[in-house]
C-alpha cells in the first residue's frame, strides 16, 4: 500500500473529467487500496481518484465512526434523487475551507464494488452529500462550484493568500 499525494485548489488538474473503468482488474484494486489509505491518512470520509491524479472513474468513502466501513465506488451512476438538503462541507483538496451547499436530500447510486460486481445503495444525510460531492470530483466539479460568485471569489483570495503566506 501507498500514501497518494492529494492535488490542493487551484490546481487544473482538479479540473479533469475521469474516465469509466473497463475491467476492475489487481492494477484498480491496487488504486483503491491506495485510495483508502491516503483517504484514512487524510481524515476524510471520501476521496475521488480525480484529487490523486488519477483519471478514472473510483472512489472511496468511510463516513463510519470507527473507519470501518470502507464503501468502494466505481463508475458511479446516481440513478434517482430526491429532495434538498444544505449542509457545510469541507474537501482535502481545499484545507481549512468550509461552507453550505445544496444537495438532493437522498441518491440512489448504483456502481461496482472491489470485485467488479454492481450493487446498488440507498444513501440519505452524510453519505448522501458525500456520494454527491465525489462523483462532481469525477467530473471536474468542485464543492466552491455550487456557491454564490462572491463566496466563489472570496474562497479563492483567502487560498492565494494562505498560499503567499506560507511561501514567505
Ligand atoms: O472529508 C470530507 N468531508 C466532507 C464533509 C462534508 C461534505 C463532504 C465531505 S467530502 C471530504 C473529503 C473530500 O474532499 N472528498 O472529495
Ligand atoms: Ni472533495
Amino acid at each position: 500500500m501507498a500514501l497518494l499525494n492529494v492535488l490542493q485548489y487551484p490546481d487544473k488538474r482538479l479540473r479533469l473529467k475521469a474516465a469509466n473503468v473497463l475491467v476492475v482488474d489487481a492494477n484498480i484494486q491496487k488504486i483503491v487500496d491506495d485510495m483508502f489509505e491516503t483517504m484514512y491518512a487524510e481524515n476524510g470520509v471520501g476521496l475521488a481518484a480525480t484529487q490523486a491524479n488519477i483519471q478514472q472513474r473510483i472512489v472511496v468513502i468511510d463516513i463510519s465512526e470507527d473507519k470501518k466501513s470502507p464503501l468502494c465506488v466505481i463508475n458511479p451512476e446516481i440513478i434517482a434523487c430526491e429532495g434538498t438538503q444544505y449542509e457545510v462541507e469541507g474537501c482535502i483538496s481545499f484545507p481549512g475551507m468550509f461552507d453550505k451547499v445544496e444537495r438532493a436530500e437522498k441518491v440512489r447510486l448504483r456502481a461496482l464494488d472491489r470485485d467488479g460486481k454492481s450493487y446498488e445503495i440507498d444513501a440519505e444525510g452524510l453519505l448522501s452529500v458525500c456520494i454527491q460531492h465525489e462523483v462532481d470530483h469525477l467530473d471536474g466539479i468542485l464543492f466552491m462550484d455550487h456557491l454564490s460568485r462572491l463566496k466563489q471569489d472570496r474562497m479563492a483570495k483567502k487560498i492565494e493568500k494562505e498560499r503567499a503566506r506560507a511561501m514567505e
